[in-house]
């Protein structure tokens, strides 16, 4: 209702706590300054300090605890949207409008009650949706997942890369392995190394591989063992040919004694030469009378020679 207005009254319109947009109409001039922060179409900064207590004509308004009487104060009941003038809810809050009222809803990733929000630390109180292989960084009203290394994806979802696949991980003498997140480069037989980088193992200068009597070799990822002349076997064994059993070079009237690595020829008794070669008179007789009587006598002219081959 509206009342008469005398020269002195003041109309300003009063929002409450409620939200209810009022005129109201001040007889006093005190009580427009008491009120004056009140009494404006801007909600007061401190809206709680403002009440109205409704006593029918003689209706009250409550002001920092200070009680002013107005005769008459009248509601024109206007809905008032908040929401449009931008001011009631937190910046990071949806402002619905209601009415007589209006609720603050904080953002998705904040809390707070609409008036105040803030972020919510959704890492630290785990109710982010990053997979198990990413790791989850807070943001503003959000979060961000990123997938491991080792692993593709959108942070979401993420899966293992298989990086053998690519071919590009491991040495060109190296193998390479998959594993979840990672991957493993073991070098070749023969080369040593970290699996980036394999060199040539040189066997031969650190290990007796092969036999004494034997050469080694050594080549890219490996290594080869020969039998030195006079020998036989694989290399990582050798043994010592018996020349005499096979082919030698003893003369036929020689006799041949193996040893290791070689061989002697030794010209038979009644010849003379150095094995290879054996030349002379076989002379049994001769031979015989040197041996018994010390070679008193000269039987070299008895006519039971024979001459060598
Ligand atoms: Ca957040
Ligand atoms: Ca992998
Ligand atoms: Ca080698």
């Amino acid at each position: 209702m509206l009342h008469a207005r005398t020269p002195k009254d003041r109309t300003f319109v009063l929002v409450t706590p409620d939200r209810l947009k009022m005129e109201a109409t001040a007889q006093k001039e005190k009580h427009y300054h008491l009120c004056k922060s009140c009494f404006t179409s801007i909600p007061c900064i401190k809206r709680d300090e403002c009440r109205l207590e409704d006593n029918g004509d003689n209706d009250t308004i409550v002001f920092n605890k200070h009680s002013v009487r107005f005769k008459h104060l009248s509601y024109s009941k206007n809905h008032i949207d908040e929401c449009a003038r931008n001011l009631s809810c937190h910046v990071n809050a949806n402002c619905t409008n209601t009415i007589g009222s209006h609720v603050c809803t904080c953002h998705t990733g904040y809390t707070g009650d609409g008036q105040t929000c803030s972020d919510i630390d959704e890492c630290q109180k785990n109710t982010h949706n990053c997979h198990l292989n990413a790791t989850c960084q807070n943001t503003n009203g959000s979060f961000v997942c990123t997938c491991l290394f080792g692993f593709n994806g959108d942070g979401r979802n993420c899966t293992d890369i298989d990086e053998c696949a690519r071919n590009l991980s491991c040495h060109v003498n190296a193998n390479c392995t998959n594993k979840i997140g990672s991957h493993a480069c073991t070098c070749h037989t023969g080369y040593t190394g970290d699996g980036q980088t394999c060199s040539d193992i040189d066997e031969c200068s650190q290990m007796k591989i092969c036999d004494k009597n034997a050469s080694c070799s050594n080549t890219q990822g490996s290594y080869s063992c020969a039998c030195n002349p006079k020998y036989i076997g694989d290399g990582l064994t050798c043994k010592d040919i018996d020349e005499c059993k096979g082919s030698h070079s003893c003369h036929v009237n020689a006799i041949c004694t193996n040893t290791l690595g070689s061989h002697v020829c030794q010209c038979h008794a009644g010849y003379t030469g150095n094995g290879q070669n054996c030349t002379g008179e076989f002379n049994l007789f001769a031979t015989i009378c040197r041996t018994v009587l010390h070679d008193t006598f000269d039987y070299s002219a008895a006519p039971f020679s024979r001459v060598a081959k």
